[in-house]
Formats: structure tokens, C-alpha cells, sequence
């Protein structure tokens, strides 16, 4: 055999699907550290349905602030919105949090937070909410 097609039969198992497949599976767990991303879909999934107004939050992030504030002081105080219809996810101490915000970027079509859920539905940022606040559009998805 020519030293050239001993190269190539050397190479094709590298280039072959599975291969690639595999390497790509392994480069997964090794980025989530082996997480079980489908455990980790259901837990959020399960708390975005199990409340009408659900913010996933960093706590020191000044989007997720206006955002929560405008729930605070505009539906929450006046009552509007009862607290146990409400839930804030704090991820910057979850140890699942990157996950959560690739999970995100899958649900929602990006991973940066706040991403504020009403009845299930995304409806943006904090941007998103101060402006629908201002519109007088946020109450009715309520
Ligand atoms: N326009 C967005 C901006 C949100 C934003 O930039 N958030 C930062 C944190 S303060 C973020 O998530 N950065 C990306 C990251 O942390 O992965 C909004 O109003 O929600």
C-alpha cells in the first residue's frame, strides 16, 4: 500500500460521522459537565407554567432591577398581581445557570436576562417590559 492511501485509511474513521457525532457529544458533557440538560429543560419549564409572571434574574443586573421593579411597583403593590402568582429566578448563583441561559436562548431567542415570562409566554427583557408597561400594554397579558 502507497504511503499516500495508508494516510487516508488512517483518516477516514476521523472524518466519519460518528466520530463527529461523538466528539460533538463529548465536547457537550464537557462543557455541562455531564448535566442533564433534559432534567434541567423540565425543572424551568415546570416553574415558568407553575406561575402568571415568572423573571429569570441576575441579581446585580440593572435590566433584571427595572424589570422587577416595574412588577413590584405597578401590579404587585396596587394589587394587581398577587405575590403567589409571581416567582423570580436569581440564577447568578445557580449552579445550572449557564445552562438555564443557553436553555433561554433556545426558548426565548436570547440568553441574556432578565427573561420575563407572562403566562407562559416571553414577552422580552427588561427593555421589553418597561416599554409595554409604558404602552399600557402589560396589563392585559396579565
Ligand atoms: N436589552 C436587554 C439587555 C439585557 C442584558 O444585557 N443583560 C445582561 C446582564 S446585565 C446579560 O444578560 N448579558 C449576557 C450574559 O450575562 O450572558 C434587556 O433589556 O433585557
Amino acid at each position: 500500500m502507497s504511503p499516500v492511501s495508508l494516510i487516508f485509511r488512517r483518516l477516514i474513521p476521523y472524518s466519519s460521522k460518528s466520530y463527529l457525532k461523538q466528539s460533538q457529544r463529548s465536547f457537550w458533557n464537557f462543557i455541562s459537565q455531564g448535566k442533564n440538560m433534559g432534567d434541567i429543560k423540565k425543572t424551568i419549564e415546570a416553574r415558568i407554567a407553575g406561575k402568571k409572571v415568572v423573571i429569570i434574574s441576575k441579581s446585580y443586573c440593572p435590566f433584571c432591577v427595572k424589570a422587577k421593579k416595574v412588577f413590584q411597583d405597578e401590579y404587585l403593590k396596587p394589587g394587581l398581581l398577587k405575590e403567589d402568582e409571581y416567582d423570580v429566578m436569581e440564577i447568578d448563583n445557580d449552579p445550572n445557570c449557564e445552562e438555564i441561559q443557553q436553555l433561554m436562548s433556545q426558548m426565548t431567542g436570547a440568553r441574556s436576562v432578565p427573561r420575563v415570562f407572562i403566562n407562559g409566554n416571553c414577552i422580552g427583557g427588561g427593555d421589553e417590559t418597561v416599554q409595554l408597561h409604558s404602552q399600557g400594554k402589560l396589563k392585559a397579558l396579565l
